[in-house]
């Protein structure tokens, strides 16, 4: 099998320039320990990212019933984030400050407070049908919601409850230039909240889709432009929305033609059994461009709930309504790229039935019907507006698209495969066993008008024996599959252990923009500027009667105040804002005791609320390690009752120091500081040197350490002030202080160094490049360190060390051993107590070394 191996790899990306024997051994050793194929070793090579290197695409899942949105990387298969939307989400804060209750509390039904979401459907933003990365829409099943999350900064900025279903499924679907995000009931209910029994069925209960309109500028959904339609109780499923041809159509699937009721404790048969009776349910087509138009005038809806619901009878007269028989209880319906073709996956039917929406915009336009429901609603032939069926084997669920014409990929539930088909001639292409019962699958953009393909994500229900065990309740498993060659290839298994996820959509991660930091001040739930933003300086603590607002900093590493006094059962606001400006400087803030907390991206403002209902001390702290001195940014809250008379304890316990002591204490930190500083000068001198400002991303750094840099002349001088009324105590801790400021500014200012070399250095030819790349996988770094002696000599300038150095050089790589006996060399030996070994380089790696130690002296001057 190895011997197989070689020529494969030979041929790989992985190890194209390699061919090293060292190499080719480690990898075929680790094989054999690890017990890995050929394929394995393929597919890791697909999959694996080095460090440092980001994804392609970026993919965001529905988190079942965690309510939350989980995002990970394609093709690495790595978690970027949980974003908290239906659920308290702590890391984020979400649900424990009051900026994102006020978003979570949106979702408040009828008065009651909901802290948990089904979500099942994510979809971005569109322009023309195509992914634009800037809003992600996800709907919960169980309480029938549509979350907004904006995607500069992934955070959840709306919530709309729908007014008059009582489940929904068929959201979040987005027309194609998100005019509209589409919801659609799933149980059928009454539109009011009275009770009606379940005799009134076919009277009272009905379904619906609503059409939340989205205005694209303020980044929120319009409730009172929004308006939703009649629809009988047929149980909506899945809806998409039409495009290309079919723009200003939706259709949605529905599995309960029958109207069935149910009543097993009854004695009756149950609801899956008279649900399933009929040979066809119904697909459910509307034009929502119509329908907007109806919405406009009260003769055509009715107000429930302060919702506008255009009737059945005025759809249908508007030719805005029509009904297609579909096989029996479908669940998927996937409109093609292009909109011609809508796909609908059978279920309990082992077809996929591909419709023509030609053919259904003829019957349409010649008003020819096949009859009328009990409704009034016109339905359409089947047969008249098939293009034809598939059959695809057991359980087809859903569909998502390719990037070569008419290829698509259905999920089969019950066979626990993928196929890959063409809806266009009905052809079975290939398939794939997928790990197990998938549900959604979806490849890289594949539901927009121009999928990418690439890759497919398999999202598996049942994962049981493919992960060590965790108890009980598995994990769901999404597995990623390359869909690039004519067979589907399995490369990565995900275990997924938060929620159910239903759906995932991908986008190209080059499509979002998030920002890095914030504006200082900002309120990250409404973009704008919060009004208790707190600047430094600013800090403040108001009371007005039991009402006590504090407004504080935090920045590394206090937090401003550090002391809080309040009297109990005041109502307590804390105000924070995050002076840093520096990316990834997040701190966060708790009290203990008190279920609060929130997260401080820099520049972001948020607050805390509550009663202080109990007496006594709590600290608060920052909660993320933020810097050397994250454990002592905190303080004290202290709840006193005004109505007690409390006894004081001794104040102090510690002897004082004596004056000498004092004053070599004194004279200590005053040195440190001296030589701190002088270690910031020679950065700053660097910097300025280099022309730092040139380079945003250094200049940033350079703020940040400045803004910490000019803290010290003010805080030198309470120093000094101190040092003249004799209170060496207070002079140390203020020279103290100094010395945070300057060691803040060093660690920020040697970042902003270690950027700007990087912006400076040359760019390396592609033979430097390959020469480094032969460098490191020759381990030559594990004796030679660049701009350091270490094991081995320093490299740099090592081709001007020795006469006609280029070729000094080379001959030493080739055959070092014939240098052993070399004055030069042999020093060189004794003084390491190491000889250069034969890497058994080839000529070309060795042509290109010299190329990267000349790269290296040309940078020298940059260290
Ligand atoms: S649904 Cu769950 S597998 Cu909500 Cu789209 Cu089909
Ligand atoms: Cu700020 Cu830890």
């Amino acid at each position: 099998m190895l011997k197989s191996f070689k020529p494969v790899l030979l041929g790989s990306v992985l190890f194209a320039a390699s061919a090293l024997c060292a190499a080719d051994s480690d990898l075929e050793r680790v094989m054999k320990e690890r017990n890995l194929s050929e394929k394995d070793v393929l597919a890791a090579a697909k999959t694996y990212q080095p460090t440092g290197r980001k994804d392609d695409y970026m993919v965001f899942s529905s988190g079942g019933q965690s309510g939350q949105v989980i995002v990970y990387g394609v093709p690495s298969m790595r978690i970027y984030k949980y974003i908290g939307v239906f659920t308290p989400e702590p890391w984020q804060g979400y649900g424990f400050d009051e900026e994102s209750k006020a978003v979570l509390r949106s979702g408040s039904i009828n008065g009651k407070e909901i802290n948990w979401g089904d979500t099942h459907h994510p979809n971005f933003s569109e322009k023309n049908g195509e992914y634009v990365g800037d809003y992600l829409f996800i709907n919960d099943k169980a309480n029938p919601r549509i979350a907004v999350i904006n995607l500069s900064d992934f955070e959840t900025t709306q919530i709309v409850v729908n007014p008059v279903i009582k489940s929904d499924h068929g959201g979040s679907f987005v027309t194609p230039n998100t005019e509209y995000v589409i919801e659609t009931s799933q149980y059928a209910a009454p539109f009011d909240n009275d009770w009606h029994p379940i005799e009134e069925y076919q009277a009272v209960y009905r379904g619906a889709v609503t059409l939340w309109k989205f205005d694209y500028d303020k980044g929120k959904i319009d409730v009172n432009k929004s308006f939703s339609l009649e629809l009988p109780p047929y149980m909506q499923d899945l809806s998409d929305a039409g495009k290309g041809e079919s723009f200003g159509w939706a259709f949605t699937n529905s599995f309960n033609s029958e109207m069935y009721t149910g009543g097993i404790e009854k004695g009756l048969p149950p609801m899956e059994a008279g649900m399933s009776r009929n040979d066809t349910d119904y697909l459910h087509v509307y034009n929502w461009q119509i329908l907007e138009k109806l919405a406009q005038d009260s003769k055509n809806y009715k107000v429930v709930n302060g919702h506008r619901i255009v009737t059945i009878d005025a759809a249908v007269k508007a030719g805005a309504l029509f009904l297609i028989p579909e096989a029996k209880s479908p669940h998927g319906v996937d409109v093609s790229p292009d909109g011609r073709y809508i796909i609908i996956g059978g279920k309990l039917d082992t077809h996929a039935s591909v419709y023509d929406f030609k053919k259904i915009k003829e019957l349409i336009d010649k008003k020819e019907y096949a009859g009328k429901d009990p409704y009034g609603i016109p339905i359409l032939d089947m047969q008249k507006t098939l293009h034809g069926q598939a059959e695809l084997g057991l359980g087809p669920l859903h569909n998502t698209f390719d990037s070569q014409d008419g290829v698509i990929y259905t999920s089969l539930y019950v066979d626990s495969q993928i196929v890959k088909w063409n809806y266009k001639t009905l052809k079975v292409l290939d398939r794939i066993n997928v790990h197990y019962n998938i549900g959604h699958l979806d490849s890289m953009e594949g539901k927009s008008s121009k999928p990418v393909g690439k890759y497919v994500i398999a999202l598996d229900k049942l994962s049981i024996d493919r992960f060590n065990p965790i108890g009980p309740l598995h994990p769901q498993n999404h597995q990623l599959i390359d869909i690039t060659g004519p067979k589907m290839e399995m490369l990565y298994d995900l275990p997924i252990g938060l929620g159910e996820p239903h759906d995932v959509v991908s986008i190209a991660a080059s499509k979002l923009h998030t920002k890095p930091t914030y504006t200082m001040g900002t309120n990250s739930r409404t973009g704008k500027q919060h009004p208790a933003m707190t600047l430094a300086g600013q800090e403040r603590i108001e009371r007005d009667g039991k009402n006590v607002k504090v407004y504080a900093t935090a920045i590394r590493s206090h937090i401003n105040p550090e002391h809080i006094e309040v009297n109990k059962d005041d109502n307590v606001t804390i105000y924070m804002t995050n002076l840093e400006r520096a990316e990834d400087e997040t701190h966060g803030f708790t009290v203990d005791d008190y279920d609060l907390h929130m997260s401080l991206e820099p520049g972001k403002t948020a607050s805390v609320n509550f009663i202080a209902d109990k007496e006594g001390v709590f600290p608060f702290y920052c909660t993320e390690f933020c810097s050397a001195l994250h454990l002592e940014m905190f303080g004290y809250l202290y709840v006193k009752d005004p109505n007690k008379k409390y006894t004081s304890a001794k104040a102090s316990m510690l002897k004082a120091l004596s004056p000498e002591a004092l004053k070599a204490e004194y004279d200590k930190v005053v040195a440190t500081n001296k030589a701190t500083d002088d270690v910031i000068q020679s950065v700053v001198k660097f910097l300025k040197e280099k022309n730092y400002e040139k380079y945003p991303k250094v200049k940033a750094l350079v703020d940040d350490a400045l803004d910490q840099y000019g803290k010290i002349p003010e805080t030198k001088a309470k120093a000094d002030a101190a040092v003249k009324a004799g209170d060496m105590n207070g002079a140390i801790l203020w020279e103290g202080q100094v010395w945070q400021y300057l060691v803040k500014t060093a660690d920020v200012g040697l970042r902003a160094k270690n950027n700007l070399i990087r912006e400076l250095s040359t760019p390396m030819s592609e033979a430097a490049s390959n020469g480094e790349k032969a460098y490191l996988r020759g381990g030559c770094n594990g004796c030679h360190v660049i701009g350091q002696v270490s094991s081995g000599p320093d490299l740099t300038g090592v081709l001007l060390r020795h006469e006609n150095g280029e070729k000094w050089v080379a001959d030493f790589i080739k055959d070092p051993a014939k240098f052993y006996e070399d004055d030069y060399v042999k020093a060189m030996i004794n003084y390491f107590n190491l000889r250069m070994p034969n890497q058994h380089m080839k000529d070309e790696e060795i042509k290109d070394i010299i190329e990267y130690l000349k790269w290296v002296d040309e940078n020298a001057g940059l260290n």
